[in-house]
């Protein structure tokens, strides 16, 4: 890991200034009711970046009575949709302008390199917001055939007042997932974001506003989960909430949704996805994908390639070859170039990803590469792979979230079906082959919500993404994302002369 150890030295300036650090009510920045404020840290280090107002339940009411007013008094649901088309389609542009900055506060914010923020992730939320907002004006109802003299029609109309909880891997993408559909709809929000990264959600506010936005449409509360994430979950004046983050949690918001006011949940909670590389496969481009498929954002994915199965006659080679590949990863300052994987978010997260390894090294799996933290500050993890995977072990069946590899083996098509589909989880899957029947089959038979086939991590705006199982209850990004934020109201009309 020589490599390592040159990337680590010389921590480098991010090139941005944190701008925003208060809470965003009512289209004002302003401090927490309690005038508390809790540090958000450089994951390289540990340092504070900055100080944030902590909003607890008092700001959460203060942001919903601000987005009730929006939604009731307008003119946020009463604008002509082609007008909050313009205003999504606005700031896109104007996070398209501040690409690099905003970019620059999600790498310092949460480790991840800023090649992948800069050329990826923020362009990415450009495209969700471009495509949210041609949806604003295409959204409507139907005339409905009902029996007798009546006139039927449906009017699709906003929800009202959305509560929105996302974490803290994708920060930026979450928040383009939850506010371009509830925007696209009519509806006002408050947003929660992650305590562990706060920074890049404030910017974008920001942007909201100079796009046009009217005040106390969106309301960012940055905070902990158990006092603002809680009051959000649990408020009787949120008419919907939409949340991503752990499957623990999301239980929790469903509860209390039921003891307060019965408001319509979705939830994108974890998963364990198996990547199945079948005995026909280019071993060299099975280990890149499954590579990909694993490491990519430091392992912080839901969808994380975590149970990489792979076909008896290829596994020994593909171990080989999937070791080699995770010793050469480049690992590092996440702002230097060319660097593919900085540190994990925060001290949590990098304990609980040494534990996992630790559970690995004890219940007998085999360690090929890793296995231990890089450097001596930061929350720097080694890419570790273990082989000899079996499937009760903890490291089979546990999201561990982080740089781990684990590799099984199987013989045949239908054992690994079976396998696959023994899992609480089912948010995704990769399967890679070239036969045709193999991709039909696995594709058919895994109980998942998304299958890649030779690809993986495809999170086109245009493409639904959510889980079966405990992975979660309904959709994100596409047209199917859309009608959790609507109501559907029936509007049936007497006719004088039925016979025209
Ligand atoms: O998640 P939490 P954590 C998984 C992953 C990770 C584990 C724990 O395995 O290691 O979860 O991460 C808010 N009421 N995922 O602890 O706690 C919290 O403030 C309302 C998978 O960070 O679920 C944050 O905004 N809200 C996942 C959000 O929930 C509450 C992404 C997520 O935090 C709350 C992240 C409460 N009682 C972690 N408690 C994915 N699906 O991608 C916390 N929150």
């Amino acid at each position: 890991y020589s490599n390592f150890a040159a990337a680590l030295e010389n921590t480098i300036t991010p090139p941005v200034k944190v701008e925003h650090t208060q809470l965003l009510i009512n289209g004002r920045f302003v401090d927490a009711a309690s005038g508390k404020t809790f540090p958000t840290l450089d994951p390289r280090n540990g340092e504070v970046i900055a100080q944030v107002a902590e909003g607890d339940a008092e700001d959460v009411n203060r942001a919903v009575a601000a987005a009730r007013k929006a939604f009731d008094e307008g003119p946020w649901p009463r604008m002509t949709a082609y007008e909050r088309s313009k205003i999504l389609f606005r700031l896109a542009d104007l996070i398209e302008k501040h690409n690099d900055e905003i970019a620059a506060l999600e790498t310092w914010d949460n480790g991840k390199p800023f090649e992948q923020s800069a050329k990826i992730e923020v362009p990415m939320i450009v495209r969700v917001f471009r495509y949210y907002a041609g949806w604003a004006d295409k959204i409507h109802g139907m005339t409905v055939p009902a029996d007798g003299p009546h006139h039927v029609q449906t009017l699709h109309e906003p929800i009202g007042v959305a509560g929105q909880i996302i974490p803290w891997n994708f920060p930026l993408l979450m928040l383009s997932w939850k506010l371009g559909p509830a925007l696209a709809c009519g509806n006002t929000l408050v947003l929660k974001t992650a305590e562990q990264t706060p920074l890049s959600a404030l910017l974008v506010g920001r942007l909201l506003h100079e796009a046009g936005l009217p005040e106390g449409v969106v309301n960012i509360v940055s905070g902990f989960g158990a006092t603002a994430g809680a009051a959000v979950a649990s408020h009787m004046d949120i008419d919907k909430v939409a949340f991503t983050g752990s499957t623990e949690v999301g239980k929790i918001i469903l509860e209390s949704a039921a003891k307060s006011n019965l408001k319509p949940v979705t939830l994108e909670l974890g998963d364990k996805s198996a990547f199945i590389v079948c005995e026909d496969a280019d071993v060299d481009k099975a280990v890149e994908l499954a590579h990909f498929a694993l490491f990519f954002n430091q392992g912080q994915c839901c969808c994380a390639g975590s149970r990489t199965f792979v076909h008896e006659r290829v596994y020994d080679e593909f171990v080989a070859k999937a070791k080699a590949r995770a010793v050469n990863r480049s690992v590092g300052d996440p702002f230097k170039s060319g660097i593919e994987q900085g540190p994990q978010v925060d001290s949590e997260q990098f304990n609980k990803i040494l534990k996992y390894i630790k559970h690995g090294v004890e219940s007998g799996a085999t360690l090929q590469a890793g296995g231990d933290r890089l450097g001596s500050k930061g929350y720097y993890i080694q890419p570790t792979v273990f082989s000899d995977v079996k499937d009760d072990m903890l490291i089979a069946t546990d999201e561990i979230f982080g740089p781990v590899q684990t590799i099984l083996k199987f013989k045949d098509l239908d054992e690994v079906i079976a396998r696959a589909n023994k899992s609480m989880y089912g948010l995704a899957a990769g399967v890679f082959t070239q036969n045709l029947d193999t991709a039909n089959r696995l594709m058919r038979a895994l109980r998942v919500g998304t299958v890649w086939i030779n690809c993986f991590d495809l999170f086109d705006a245009t493409i639904p993404f959510g889980g079966y199982k405990m992975s979660g209850i309904g959709r994100e990004k596409s047209l199917y994302s859309l009608s959790h934020y609507l109501q559907v109201k029936a509007v049936v009309t007497s006719l004088k002369n039925p016979a025209w």
